[in-house]
């Protein structure tokens, strides 16, 4: 019997050999073709495990759209590793990359098209799901989409979206909107996430993006409200070169403002705690001392014509005594702002110590290059644009915009054509039908909200309210705001009555609302491009390609908009035809690198698919000494003209770097109604006093993201959770970290069930002592407080963070003040 058993295995032993012999390419390995077998071992060699494909894919856990090698051996992917031929990546992922095969094989997955059965919606009821076909699924909405049109109301349908890459997915959504006729396609969520940090470079230097950053060749980073080492973007790689800054030579000093001891404070040179919502005030300060001691960069921002001159605190300058060169409105900014925002000033608005912000100034203005960079700690606030600008500022006052270890913009890829242009199919109802008349659901661009990109925490209470009209049907990619947005129970409340259609493949909170389900395939089974996000500037794309087909009945959410189009009446259904498929529209893009051959050889769908990643360097453009020049493939030798720059590089209404924004300046007089700042002073990057939301609470309630988080996305990963905070602990709950001594104060001990409580709402939390933050200032990590999104997800401990976040913005943005909550604490 044992003899007979090793025959028969070492037969299929040598088989598989053979197959994998023949099988060419590189990326197809038998496990058995391992060298080094004997014939004793290889007698023994147990059946045969079959061949292991390795595909490029890219993880979706977060943004930074790091690039991963998928090993799959017999249809089961059981190993995901960082690609090392992915710039992003480099052969290194965060902890949370390796978890991505949870995804996959999450039991709670939608195993096709859902049709909800009990018509009452909320927390407690059973949504009733059946199983139906993708036929019957898309026909039901393509049904009720064209009902709403043929009854002029097509203004009434949305779509919304959280995460997405681009041409394969989320950007699909303008264009179906265009061709139905709907204003709400594509309502992102850029409001509830980070639109801050873009806004304040949108009102200073014309680029509404994040930025690109070239670390490597850093000397002095100023970090203010952004969680470096634990979230920020691209995370993963931005690790990496924290290592290679804090290993250079000579290595990069690091000044890091928090209102709590995150590891990048604990892993810097300086850690300044701030008072929450200041941030504003410390950066002016830095400016002040810049200008008032002589250590602005002279050849991007301009000198005094005599050169005695000096900027003397207290004593305001002639403008005409002043040469810009690339900062416009120097003059004015310090006489009528900066001019006594003197270090002693800002230590009593922000809590830091005047010798502290004097020595951080003196280091970052005499250190090059030097960059200082933020994001939502700084952002998160009514006054968050201003604050951003007043740090980015500091940019340009060191020169570091475009400049050799400074900072810059992502370029994008170069794409070939789609395969049809929206613009041919529109009929005369897309063209001029009503709704063209009809405001956004979430009034972006109205008179309520003219400068937001976005404004999705908007869109509940308008629909509650039915100003400016009532939704009727809902499409959400994505997104979560359900559980997400600031105020969650309005959601709760005002998606009762609409038709919702969710694509998660996920039983979140919004598929608990869902009439019907168009379960998306997971990152793992989806073909689909990925344009970088901001990471070094110059451009690059990745491709996903499945590692396996999709395990259950599930389609990619591009596929099933070009289904849904092909449904709807009138030309729009020949567009969608003409699209194809996404692996058409992929193949279409790809086209556009046959003229343009990526450094690593990669010049089309093939060449993409086999190396995962498309890149081309240098970034274009670089700033030398105060002046712009473009790359010709070997060095950067043409000059730019002032127009080019303003074209390419510096996109405001002065072609310069703006610290008085004619942007804002476009907007006087809705932001002296909103803000109170008078109208003929609004273009100044100055000190705006924050607004704290959430009552009368003595305390600040912060929720920053931890390396382990993945936006909402991974309260279903047990592993996840469990290591979620490694420093207090972690494994049952994740814990709200308090001040050893404000805990004492109200009898709280650790350990302690505590009750944390605003003008919205309580939630409950288990308190762990932390003594190195702020003692007025509460952390709770967020992602947690699911009351669905799978098993070990769901009614798991702490509370939601935000059910106790007030539905209050930044005027200007529109971000969510997600950082400026007041509330209370007390035993549970
Ligand atoms: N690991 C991981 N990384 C991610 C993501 C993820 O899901 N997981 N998601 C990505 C997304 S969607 C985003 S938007 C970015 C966000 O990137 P960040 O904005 O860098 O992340 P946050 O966690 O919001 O960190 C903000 C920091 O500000 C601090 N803070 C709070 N209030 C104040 C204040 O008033 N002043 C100052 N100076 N600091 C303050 C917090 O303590 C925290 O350290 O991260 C991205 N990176
Ligand atoms: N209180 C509080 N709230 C916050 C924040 C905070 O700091 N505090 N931070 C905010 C920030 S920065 C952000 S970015 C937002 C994020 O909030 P959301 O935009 O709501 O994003 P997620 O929570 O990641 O939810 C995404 C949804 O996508 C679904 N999903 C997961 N995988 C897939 C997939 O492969 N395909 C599809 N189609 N769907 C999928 C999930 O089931 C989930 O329902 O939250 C914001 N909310
Ligand atoms: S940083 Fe981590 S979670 Fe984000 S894409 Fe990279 S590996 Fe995935
Ligand atoms: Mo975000």
């Amino acid at each position: 019997m044992k003899l007979f058993e090793t025959l028969v295995n070492r037969r299929r032993f040598l088989q598989s050999s053979a197959a994998v012999g023949a099988s060419a390419g590189a990326v197809t390995t038998g496990i058995t073709g391992l060298k080094g077998f004997s014939a004793v071992s290889e007698a023994r060699a147990q059946a045969p495990r079959g061949e292991t494909t390795i595909t490029k894919n890219v993880c979706a856990q977060c943004p930074a759209r790091c690039g991963i090698d998928v090993y799959t051996t017999n249809g089961r992917v059981h190993g995901i590793y960082g690609d090392t031929g992915n710039p992003i990546a480099n052969g290194k992922l965060c902890p949370k990359g390796h978890l991505g095969s949870y995804f996959l094989y999450d039991p709670d997955r939608f195993k096709g098209p859902m049709k909800r059965t009990n018509p009452n919606k909320g927390r407690d009821e059973d949504p009733g799901f059946v199983p139906i076909s993708w036929d019957e699924a898309l026909d039901t909405v393509a049904g009720r989409l064209n009902d709403l049109r043929r009854r002029g109301e097509s203004h009434r349908f949305s779509m919304f979206y959280g995460r997405g890459w681009g041409a394969s997915d989320a950007g699909m959504q303008g264009d179906f909107g265009k061709l139905y006729g709907t204003p709400n396609a594509a309502i992102g969520h850029s409001s509830m996430c980070a639109d801050g940090s873009k806004k304040a470079k949108h009102a200073t230097d014309g680029n509404k993006s994040y930025n690109s950053y070239d670390y490597r060749n850093t000397n002095y980073l100023l970090i203010v409200g952004a969680s470096f080492l634990e979230a920020f973007r691209p995370y993963n790689n931005v690790m990496q070169m924290w290592g290679e800054m804090r290993s250079k030579s000579p290595k990069t000093r690091v000044t890091t403002v928090d209102v709590r001891m995150s590891p990048t404070m604990a892993a810097s040179d300086r850690a300044l705690y701030i008072k929450p919502g200041t941030d504003g005030a410390f950066a002016l300060a830095v400016a002040h001392i810049i200008l008032s001691e002589g250590l602005w960069d002279r050849e991007f921002v301009g000198d005094f014509r005599n050169p005695n001159m000096r900027f003397i605190p207290g004593r305001r300058i002639a403008a005409a005594s002043f040469n810009e060169k690339w900062v416009h409105g120097i003059a004015d900014w310090w006489n009528e702002e900066l001019i006594d925002r003197t270090p002693e000033w800002a230590e009593e608005v922000t809590g830091i110590s005047a010798n502290d912000i004097r020595k951080t100034a003196i280091e970052f203005g005499s250190t090059r290059p030097a960059v200082a960079l933020f994001e939502r700690g700084a952002t998160g606030h009514f006054n968050g644009t201003y604050n951003g600008m007043a740090i980015h500022s500091l940019n340009a006052l060191v020169g570091s915009l475009f400049a050799e270890g400074g900072l810059g913009y992502q370029q994008g890829p170069s794409y070939g054509a789609l395969p049809a242009d929206a613009n041919n199919y529109l009929d005369d109802y897309a063209r001029n039908g009503a709704w063209k008349e009809q405001p956004r659901i979430d009034m972006k661009g109205t008179d309520r909200w003219p400068m937001v990109d976005n404004m999705m925490q908007e869109v509940a209470p308008n629909h509650l309210a039915g100003d400016p009209y009532k939704i009727d049907t809902a499409m959400f990619f994505y997104t979560n705001p359900i559980w997400s947005a600031p105020n969650p129970k309005v959601w709760e409340e005002a998606l009762k009555d609409v038709f919702i259609i969710d694509t998660s493949p996920f039983p979140g909170e919004t598929a608990m609302y869902a009439d019907i389900v168009l379960p998306d395939s997971t990152y793992l089974e989806r073909l689909q491009d990925i344009p970088t996000y901001p990471f070094e500037g110059w451009p690059m794309a990745a491709l996903r390609v499945p590692a396996v087909e999709p395990i259950h009945d599930t389609k990619m959410y591009g596929d099933v908009i070009i289904e849904l189009g092909k449904r709807i009446e009138g030309p729009t259904a020949d567009y969608y035809h003409a699209l194809g498929s996404i692996e058409n529209v992929v193949r279409h893009l790809a086209a556009g690198f046959a003229d343009d051959p990526g450094d690593n050889g990669v010049d089309s769908f093939e060449s993409w698919k086999e190396k995962g990643v498309w890149y081309k360097k240098p970034y274009k453009w670089r700033q030398i000494r105060g002046e712009f020049y473009e790359w010709d493939g070997q060095r950067y030798s043409r000059q730019l003209s002032e127009a080019e720059v303003q074209e390419h590089l510096f996109k405001t209404p002065s072609g310069k770097f703006e610290v008085r924004s004619g942007y804002l300046e476009q907007h006087a007089a809705y932001i002296e109604r909103e803000m109170g700042i008078p109208s003929e002073r609004v273009g100044l990057v100055q000190w705006v006093e924050p607004r704290y939301s959430g009552g009368d609470g003595d305390l600040h309630f912060i929720t920053p993201k931890t390396p382990l988080h993945a936006e909402g996305r991974g309260a279903n990963i047990p592993q996840q959770m469990m290591v979620h905070q490694p420093i207090v602990g972690g494994r049952n709950t994740v814990y709200l970290e308090v001040h050893p001594q404000t805990a004492k104060d109200r009898g709280i001990r650790n350990g302690d069930r505590v009750r944390v409580t605003s003008d919205i709402g309580s939630i409950e939390a288990e308190c762990r002592f932390v003594a190195a933050h702020r003692p007025d200032t509460l952390v709770l990590p967020f992602e947690y407080g699911h009351w669905a999104q799978g098993r070990w997800a769901k009614n798991r401990g702490p509370g939601n963070s935000s059910e106790i976040t007030t539905n209050q913005s930044d005027p200007i943005s529109g971000l969510a003040s997600y950082y400026t909550g007041k509330v209370t604490l007390e035993r549970a």
